[in-house]
């Protein structure tokens, strides 16, 4: 906010004098509006960028030097951003304060849209019911549910757990669409936090309508972790089974070595999508992905750079490296976004307030995790994963976010002073989300950093092939 603050100030004081300069002196050549060529007029600058051609006649304006089009820019844009600023520091003087999510939230859903794209998804406006406070329930007598590695599961395992994964979806598609615990509903929730479709509560009063979205911000991992978190316990209450656990998709694991004879945990490789996820007899199969994701030898692109377009086709160039040097580079950047670029602030993400304006550019909000792996691959799996309104749709969207939150969990573990965030604004923030009995629940971040308190850890991996990653090693080093 002061950052902003100072920007918008500046500018404007900048617009403003430069303004009055210009119009004073009979300078400016607008690159905006068609006006006569000045006589005698000559660059006033080294900084030559542009000249502009008059679209009726044709005629080559005057050159617009580097200092006129930053006068033009600071005068257009200065106010604009400074209206903006004296309503944000009213908002923020006023009701600096966590993000809250009520029913009020809901009542003024509408339609949202991402990075340009319209979205349509608010769930009903109307919440029936009470709303609980959401509390874990944390018993030290019972042992922690374990979320495993899919690529670890033994076979008898393997089909168990398939069996059940099939049931629960079988019967979460088979929910009428009235029902908040449906699949599509899901989907729905997830597009409603995720396209700016929900406003801020209050802030409808203003002439800016200040919207909520849970990515590029420190809302990011809390939010993802509640989600997964619901969408577990509504497949263990349609299985009738309380212990279920849904298992995460290991794909930051590049593992190449066999394992050291006496480790424990899991030690595979974990970087290609789970084939149950890619057989299409199985509910949890999905068409829609890029073909990449569908080559069993080939590993995730951790480094996946969706801006590298095809020029004819316009669809997403995929490199075609070699396994060793896709591993290699996934370990990498897994090592810079969990160790060498991440800190408390740039790991979790930028603080996002009751008063702050929707963040929209990922590389001014979001935390490392979000960036790499997590963006990357969203964008290399494809489809449906593409984009917050739709990504829910494939049923890979959960073990790839189950192993997000792991993720979470492995960086405060990693030392180096990694530690939430202390803010209450962060710690206070609250979500509704319905839980397994379609009850809507308030729920607070600050009940869900700690995964014992939720009664559920991850099976132990092999992280230090990300961890431990040496620069110097040569490619293909396991
Ligand atoms: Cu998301």
């Amino acid at each position: 906010m002061s950052d902003f603050t100072s920007v918008a100030v500046l500018s404007w004081s900048l617009g403003l004098r430069r303004w009055w300069l210009s119009h004073g002196r009979e300078l400016i050549t607008s690159p905006f509006l068609v006006q006569p060529k000045a006589p005698g007029r000559s660059p006033t600058s080294n900084f030559i960028l542009f000249s502009f051609t008059d679209g009726y006649s044709g005629n080559l304006r005057d050159p617009t030097t580097f200092l006129d089009v930053l006068n033009i820019m600071a005068s257009i844009v200065a106010p604009v951003l400074f209206i903006q600023c004296l309503l944000s520091i009213l908002l923020t003087t006023t009701l600096a304060a966590p993000i809250n999510i009520t029913r009020e939230t809901f009542r003024t859903c509408r339609p949202g849209n991402w990075f340009g794209n319209p979205s349509d998804c608010c769930p009903p406006k109307i919440i029936k019911g009470p709303i609980v406070d959401f509390c874990p329930q944390y018993d030290a007598t019972k042992p922690l549910r374990v979320r495993k590695a899919l690529q670890c599961l033994s076979g008898h395992e393997l089909k168990t757990y398939t069996r059940k994964l099939e049931k629960g979806y079988a019967l979460m598609r088979a929910l009428p669409d009235s029902d908040p615990r449906s699949f599509k509903r899901q989907n729905e929730i997830h597009c409603a936090y995720g396209t700016g479709s929900f406003i801020q509560d209050g802030s409808t009063n203003l002439t800016i309508d200040l919207t909520i979205d849970v990515h590029m911000n420190w809302h990011f991992l809390p939010w993802h972790r509640m989600f997964v978190y619901f969408h577990e316990k509504i497949l263990q209450k349609l299985l009738g089974d309380p212990e279920f656990s849904l298992h995460f998709w290991n794909f930051d694991n590049s593992v190449t070595a066999t394992p050291r004879h006496g480790s424990h945990g899991c030690y595979k490789a974990g970087h290609f999508v789970p084939p149950m996820y890619n057989e299409p007899s199985k509910a949890t199969f999905e068409a829609n992905r890029s073909f990449m994701a569908f080559e069993p030898n080939r590993p995730v692109d951790i480094a996946f750079d969706l801006s590298q377009l095809n020029p004819l086709l316009g669809l997403p160039i995929f490199p075609n490296n070699t396994v060793e040097e896709q591993t290699r580079m996934n370990r990498e950047i897994m090592h810079r976004s969990m160790i060498t670029l991440a800190n408390t602030t740039s790991f979790i993400g930028k603080a996002y307030r009751v008063g702050d304006a929707r963040i929209v550019i990922p590389s001014a909000g979001s935390g490392t995790i979000e960036l790499w792996p997590h963006n990357t691959l969203h964008a290399w799996i494809g489809g449906w994963m593409r984009q917050p309104s739709t990504a829910p749709i494939d049923p890979l969207f959960y073990p790839f976010h189950a192993n997000m939150d792991r993720l979470w969990s492995v960086w405060r573990k990693l030392g180096y002073g990694n530690d939430d965030p202390t803010d209450p604004d962060w710690l206070d923030t609250t979500f509704l989300f319905w839980d397994e009995n379609a009850v809507m629940r308030r729920v607070k971040v600050r009940d869900f950093v700690d995964l014992n308190a939720l009664g559920y850890t991850f099976e132990e991996v092999n992280d230090a092939s990300w961890i431990f990653f040496d620069n110097s090693t040569s490619p293909g080093a396991p």
